[in-house]
């Protein structure tokens, strides 16, 4: 049986601090994925569930977006991923009852864990004005609301459209027509907050806004280099593959200010010997680098090997025959270095040069070179300059476009790339908006819309009253949890179309209606029968999904169907899509798709055994941007300017949570249990500033327009690297400064926030 939720809120009273563990996975990870599985599912359905995670007739797992691999005979393992099935196939349910028990500003005081800890949404609610609790609603009744509050804007661009990055393709496309035939492109997506710095400076200067490898690449190469990610937690099906690179002879080297654990050594859970021993060493070389160095790193390799090209010009250190051929502004980007200031490097870095021209090393003796990326390198002010540079790194020596070479901007939720790729994009191309207007008979807006900085701040101006979320947990994730708070509250309408349970769900708008749908694990009956969906990974491979278990509550809708009932309602004579007919079947949209959007042509009965998406660069050496070749960059040698007596503080995700999701308490790779207000400092760090480890602190972060406080953290002294800290998203979000955001790409600096610490009151 499994286990009814947990009524008591646990908070943070047990919080214990242990040493942390220098390997990932293992006998601990299965028995601990386990447990949570059956906790949530019973023994039956966990063993009937996880058999058919990223199988060819099973689901995609609801975790993260790193591929399977081609052959899928068995199921590959995946502590994390057991965990994000067993959160969506939980046997636990909120009903009525439910609602009925719990005000909502009882809901504002429970912690995200409990909030989600309470199982599957079951029936449409409403919050009406004035009103204490939610309460329940029809079907039907819920839609005309919904639909009467939007018809009612006088003005489209009054109403923002969030997406998070776990809705299906054909979700996805669908939600973005209504939303356009709408007349606003206001589309605001988790990728705001997450790749959208790599989505923007690979387009920029490869003509392509997704990552140039394939697995396989990843297999058979000479050094990866990993920045600022954290597989092992993250991504763990990638510790599968570099293992295998490994094996391969491929070198590692790991760019952190956390020695992670999953970065240092892995012991595969599917070997026979994988549970034992001290596992294998995965990094060759760890590079402790300061929180935001990684543009001033990738500038200094830059210039090294520059400098090595001309002191040995035979000895091709440089691809010039590739940078001749396929690249422009080499020369500019060549004398910008020459005169780099290495003590703005080590600064910026906290390396020492020698560990740079080691790194070089491994740098000369690669013909082939990865450079894998995620958050830590996505959510600085200068994120975008960075991701340049480690293209100009990648292009100095021919890294793109051939085999075991590339740029590997690592996804994050599911099918994020995906959505992008279905048009879920405030700025939508041209190109796309063309294509969409001729296939369904209507003039798309041009007008840019709100990304989801831009949709707080019009929310919190009055200028959008009306907010409905396809998945997320839009408050949670947001940056400045306060501000986007106050936003939400002065909608007129906020509407969240959600698996489960969260704290958007708790700062209603005038009017609040939240709509349980399907998720990914349950099966989807409509009209026509039975319907899959499908979903693009981080590698551009698209691959169909297919539920199998009897949903939470027999009338639940799919994501696909909430949009149709929505479209109907509202923009019926608008186009010429045939709404019903989608709805009743998903390779109605997918015919659609495939004449829509480039790549996807017969994508209907191709999707069924997946496909790889074209990709110029990487399989033709073709970079469709501004001058149709890969670009060089020049960028100034930025870093955040942190003054005496702070810190500079990124925010990083527990091994026990997805997101804003919490699964457990417990981070078990840092040697926390039973909490998640810690902050991770330098002890000679926590020494110089008058604490120690043990110490509860608030946090206060510092920026233009004045402070923000988290309150009450247990500092607990870390080898993080010096001058920089750590703490848990979300429960950081609150000191992260609403306007301050990566150039160009307007990503919240969740990993960059200036902060010092005050004694906590007792
Ligand atoms: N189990 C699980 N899987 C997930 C998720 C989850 O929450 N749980 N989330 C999914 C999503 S949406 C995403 S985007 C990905 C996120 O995957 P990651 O990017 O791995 O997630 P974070 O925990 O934010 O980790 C950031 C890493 O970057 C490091 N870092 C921080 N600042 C810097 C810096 O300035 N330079 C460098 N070089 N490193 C830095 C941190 O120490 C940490 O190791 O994972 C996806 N997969
Ligand atoms: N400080 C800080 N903030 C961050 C980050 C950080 O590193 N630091 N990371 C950022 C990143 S990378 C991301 S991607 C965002 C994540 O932002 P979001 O994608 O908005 O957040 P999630 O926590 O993934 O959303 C979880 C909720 O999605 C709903 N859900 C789950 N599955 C489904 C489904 O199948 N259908 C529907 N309709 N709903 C579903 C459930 O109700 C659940 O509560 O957060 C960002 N915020
Ligand atoms: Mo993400």
């Amino acid at each position: 049986m499994h286990k009814a939720a947990p009524a008591h809120d646990p908070g943070d009273d047990e919080l214990e601090v242990r040493p942390p563990q220098t390997v990932a996975a293992g006998a601990a990870a299965v028995g601990h994925a386990l447990e949570i599985a059956v906790e949530q599912m019973g023994v039956r359905r966990t063993l009937g569930t996880l058999l058919r995670v990223n199988q060819v007739d099973g689901f995609d797992c609801p975790g993260c977006a790193w591929p399977e691999s081609t052959d899928r005979s068995h199921a590959e393992f995946c502590e994390n991923g057991a965990k994000a099935v067993a959160e969506e196939a939980t046997r636990r349910r909120v009903g009525a009852d439910f609602f009925a028990r719990h005000p909502i500003a009882d809901l504002a005081g429970r912690s995200d864990y409990w909030l989600g800890q309470q199982g599957r949404l079951t029936q449409p609610v409403v919050r009406r004005p004035g009103g204490t609790h939610y309460e329940p609603i029809g079907w039907a009744e819920a839609y005309d609301l919904i639909a009467a509050e939007l018809a009612a804007l006088d003005d489209p661009d009054g109403a923002v459209f969030y997406t998070s990055g776990r809705t299906s393709n054909e979700a996805a496309f669908a939600y973005q027509l209504l939303v356009r035939a709408f007349g606003t492109n206001n589309l605001p997506d988790c990728s705001n907050m997450c790749h959208e710095s790599s989505g923007s400076a690979l387009t920029e200067t490869l003509g392509v806004g997704k990552g140039t490898v394939l697995l396989d690449d990843i297999h058979d190469t000479d050094l990866i280099l990993i920045c600022g990610q954290n597989p092992g937690t993250n991504h763990p099906r990638m510790l599968t593959a570099l293992e295998v690179a490994k094996g391969n002879g491929a070198r590692i080297v790991a760019v952190n200010p956390l020695p992670e654990a999953g970065l240092m050594r892995f012991r595969n859970p599917q070997h026979v010997g994988g549970v034992v021993g001290r596992g294998m060493a995965l990094a060759d070389r760890f590079l402790q680098i300061r929180v935001n160095g990684d543009l001033a790193l990738f500038q200094a390799l830059g210039a090294r090997l520059l400098e090595e090209d001309r002191r040995d010009p035979a000895r091709s250190v440089l691809d010039h025959g590739f940078i001749a051929e396929h690249t422009d502004g080499f020369d500019a980007y060549a004398a910008h270095l020459a005169d780099l200031d290495w003590d703005e490097v080590e600064a910026a870095t906290g390396l020492t040069r020698a560990e740079i021209d080691e790194t070089v090393a491994d740098v000369l003796a690669a013909d082939r070179i990865i450079v894998c990326w995620a958050m830590g390198l996505t959510q600085h002010r200068n994120s975008v300059p960075t991701i340049r540079e480690v293209v100009n790194f990648l292009l100095l020596r021919g890294n793109v476009g051939r085999p075991g070479a590339g740029a590997c901007p690592v996804r994050g939720h599911s099918n994020v790339q995906g959505d992008r790729t279905m048009g879920i994009h405030e700025r939508p191309s041209g190109a796309f908006l063309d294509a969409l207007g001729a296939e369904f008979g209507f003039d798309p807006p041009r007008r840019p819309g709100h990304d989801t900085v831009d949709s707080i701040r019009a929310m919190r101006s009055g200028s959008a009253r009306t907010f409905l979320a396809m998945g997320g947990n839009f408050l949670a994730a947001a940056p400045d949890t306060d501000a986007t708070a106050a936003a939400l509250a002065r909608c007129r309408l906020t509407a969240s179309v959600s698996t489960k349970l969260n704290r958007t769900h708790t700062v209603p708008g005038e009017v609040a209606v939240i709509l349980p749908c399907l998720g990914r694990t349950d099966r989807d009956e409509q009209a026509d029968g039975p319907q899959h969906v499908s979903v693009e990974d981080s590698m551009g491979m698209v691959h169909a999904s297919r539920g199998r278990l009897a949903p939470p509550a027999p009338d639940l809708p799919s994501e696909v169907e909430v949009v149709a009932e929505l479209a109907r309602r509202l923009v019926a004579d608008r186009t010429t899509a045939d709404w019903t007919a989608m709805q009743a079947d998903y390779g109605t949209i997918r015919d659609h798709i495939s004449r829509v959007v480039p790549g996807f042509e017969d994508y209907d009965r191709r999707v069924v055994d997946g496909f790889t998406l074209p990709n110029a660069p990487r399989d033709h050496r073709r970079f469709p941007t501004a001058t149709g070749k890969a670009r060089f960059t020049v960028n100034p040698l930025t870093r955040v300017d942190v003054p005496e007596g702070r810190l500079l503080l990124q925010t990083l995700r527990s091994h026990d949570q997805y997101n804003t999701t919490i699964y457990g308490l417990d981070d078990r790779y840092r040697g926390i249990r039973r909490g998640r207000r810690v902050l991770f400092a330098h002890a000679d760090d926590l020494a110089a500033l008058g604490f120690a480890d043990g110490d509860r602190v608030d946090v206060v972060s510092e920026w233009d327009d004045g402070e923000r406080r988290a309150p009450s953290f247990r500092l607990v002294a870390y080898p993080v690297a010096r001058g920089t800290c750590a703490a848990y998203f979300p429960e950081a979000n609150v000191l992260v400064p609403l306007d301050s955001t990566a150039e160009v790409s307007n990503t919240p600096t969740s990993k960059s926030v200036v902060v010092r610490f005050e004694p906590a009151a007792p």
